[in-house]
């Protein structure tokens, strides 16, 4: 199945769910680009290329758009990031008016020539768009005969991305907001029963100012419809801030149905070790190529020790892999309680991290704020543990961007 001349990826992503529902054959799908490197709907070369590999696309590309000449940069910006066979179909260069008619500028021979140029860089799967004939397509076939495909040796990207915006973890510390969250929150609550979405969005705004990467979202309220609300909040959020959404909940139906509006590649909060969490929540990770936090905890509880820590995410992060869910989708917790109960344990959880980072590639997430609970100066203890945290590699704390002292 070919999707093609794609402006929106919310468009693309309904329909390679839609085929991938109905069928079991091979999807391909191409996008449109203008000049500017985005799509008309403002979508980027990298964010399309992680959002439809999650997706599980065979091929991914570009048809239509421009000739092959203006398409190089936006070319090259996917085979920097691609792990799967691009496909490229330009149009015979750029349109003229000629006595009335629209025609484009290339001639069969110089269209083949640069289109070589594109498989000698790694495109593997070629042909024209607009103002190309069975003459171009001749020219195309001939000049790549002595050209042997070239296999793109990209590794995956722990990214997660909106519809215009990809944050990729490991390189640099990302922050996760936690504001929309209930948990203390007696205003955000009030917010939730009134089904007052201004006051979510304007904790969202204050979060992305104060140099939050990615939001996380958690609208779990008992006496509120979760997943109604789960819906609006991302609809609302997706059409006014272009930071990635982390859905936050404990529910699977309400992460699924929020993946699945999503317009973007989400992070999932959470799975943990427990055989029932896994069961149902790697499903959803995999169809929808979500990235998901694993809490390393199981059966028995939170262990007290790194080592078992360890031994808990390697149990999550094998198991995702039987789902056919890369490692790089995977972002371990080592989880922290509050220090006032355990004063042991905080050390555990990040003699934990470096553990599981030289075992896997993953990358690890910490609510570093949960040290605080019940304990004065919270926000001392906070800051304080999180630059032991980052110390110990830690890629992305979940806390409050907002804080003055985090
Ligand atoms: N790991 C993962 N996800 C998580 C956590 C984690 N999600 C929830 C939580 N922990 C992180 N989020 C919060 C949200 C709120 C608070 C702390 C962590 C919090 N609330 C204050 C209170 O309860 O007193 C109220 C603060 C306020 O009003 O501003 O502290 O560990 N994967």
């Amino acid at each position: 199945i070919l999707i093609e001349t794609i402006s929106d990826l919310y468009e693309a992503r309904a329909a390679i769910l839609a085929a991938k529902e109905n069928s079991d054959l091979p999807v391909f799908c191409t996008m449109t680009f203008q000049e500017n490197k985005r799509t008309l709907m403002a979508t980027d070369p990298i964010t399309m290329v992680q959002v439809l590999e999650g997706l599980g696309v065979d091929v991914l590309g570009v048809n239509c758009s421009l000739g092959p000449k203006q398409l190089r940069p936006i070319i090259d910006e996917i085979l920097k990031v691609a792990t799967i066979p691009v496909m490229v179909q330009p149009n015979a260069g750029l349109p003229i008016l000629k006595g009335g008619e629209t025609v484009y500028d290339l001639t069969a021979s110089e269209f083949a020539e640069e289109v070589k140029n594109m498989a000698q860089n790694g495109v593997t799967v070629l042909g024209g768009c607009c103002g190309t004939d069975p003459t171009f397509i001749k020219a195309v076939r001939e000049n790549l005969k002595p050209i042997k495909p070239k296999k793109l040796k990209n590794k995956k990207l722990t990214s997660t991305c909106s519809f215009k915006n990809t944050v990729i973890l490991g390189d640099e510390v990302k922050v996760i907001g936690e504001r929309i969250n209930p948990t203390g929150k007696k205003k955000l609550k009030e917010a939730l029963r009134n089904n007052n979405i201004d006051y979510i969005i304007s904790e969202a705004i204050a979060q992305k100012e104060t140099g939050s990467d990615i939001l996380d979202i958690n609208l779990g309220l008992p006496e509120i419809d979760e997943k109604e609300m789960m819906k609006r909040a991302i609809m609302e959020l997706q059409g006014l801030i272009d930071l990635p959404l982390q859905i936050d909940s404990v529910k699977a139906d309400v992460i699924e149905e929020a993946v699945r509006i999503y317009n973007g590649k989400a992070i999932i909060n959470s799975v943990n070790g427990k055989a029932s969490s896994m069961e149902k929540i790697f499903p959803i990770v995999k169809k929808y190529g979500a990235l998901v936090i694993g809490l390393t905890l199981d059966e028995d509880g939170l262990p007290k020790t790194a080592e078992k820590r360890v031994e808990i995410a390697t149990k999550i992060v094998e198991t995702a892999k039987s789902y056919g869910i890369p490692e790089e989708n995977i972002l371990i917790d080592c989880l922290v309680l509050t220090a006032s109960a355990a004063q042991e344990a905080v050390m555990e959880t990040l003699k934990a991290i470096p553990m599981i980072k030289a075992k896997y590639n993953v990358k690890t997430v910490l609510g570093a704020s949960n040290v605080s609970f019940g304990l004065p100066n919270r926000r001392i203890i906070n800051s304080t543990y999180l630059a032991l945290a980052l110390g110990y590699g830690l890629d992305a704390p979940i806390t409050d961007s907002t804080s003055e002292i985090l």
